[in-house]
């Protein structure tokens, strides 16, 4: 299974693709964590990317695509991928589709959970008090939500039109959107 996540920051992306990764048994791509993982190294790269993220803006489109071309290029990713926090934008998306062509790839399904801005707020207010991540702030998150609303929303658009996209409800708790999405995409891997 091929699979892409959309969906504001705070939708439940990240939370929704460590549980898929076990259950459909495919690698988790999150270019949040591998930008979050070079910032930590302090890698040429990461020194770059890390104001940009603490501001709540999208990193240059050149490094995203040279971090995910490099993932992409691991032998684990033949068999399927849950790819979340890509594309962001419109040039990610075509960038997307030129690479998955150059291997002989397409995905499954873009998958968006859709969640209310209050509530999102409300989520990532309790993640910035229990793990303090830098962009979490309220300055930061109005301006990720913003990002997300100018440059992110085309892109469901796009796969909408497209007839790629499946709309999953991102409201409730984390099992009921876990089986929400399942359904929608592998009925016949639904548990229970
Ligand atoms: P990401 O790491 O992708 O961060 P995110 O959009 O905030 O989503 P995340 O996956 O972490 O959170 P989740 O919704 O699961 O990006 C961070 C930054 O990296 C970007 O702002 C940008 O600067 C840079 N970046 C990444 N990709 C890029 C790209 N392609 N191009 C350019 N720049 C890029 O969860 C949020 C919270 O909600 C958690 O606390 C969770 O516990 C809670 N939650 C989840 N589901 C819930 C539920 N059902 N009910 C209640 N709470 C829930």
């Amino acid at each position: 299974m091929r699979l892409v996540l959309l969906g504001a920051p705070g939708s439940g992306k990240g939370t929704q693709a460590a549980r898929l990764k076990e259950h459909l048994q495919v690698p988790h791509i999150s270019t949040g964590d591998l930008l979050r993982a070079e910032v930590a190294a302090g890698s040429p790269l990461g020194l770059q990317a890390k104001e940009v993220m603490a501001r709540g803006d999208l990193v240059s489109d050149e490094i995203l695509l040279g971090m995910l071309k490099d993932r992409f290029s691991r032998d684990d990713t033949r068999n399927g991928f849950i790819l979340d926090g890509y594309p962001r934008n419109l040039a990610q998306a075509a960038a997307l589709d030129d690479l998955l062509a150059s291997l002989g790839q397409k995905f499954d399904a873009a998958v968006q959970l859709t969640v209310d801005n209050e509530q999102i707020v409300e989520r990532l207010a309790g993640r910035a008090k229990a793990e303090g991540r830098a962009d979490d702030n309220p300055e930061s998150v109005r301006k990720r939500l913003q990002v997300y609303d100018q440059q992110t929303a085309p892109v469901v658009e796009f796969y909408r039109q497209h007839g790629q996209l499946t709309v999953v409800d991102g409201v409730g708790p984390l099992d009921a959107v876990f089986t929400r999405i399942i359904e929608a995409i592998a009925p016949e891997k639904a548990v229970g």
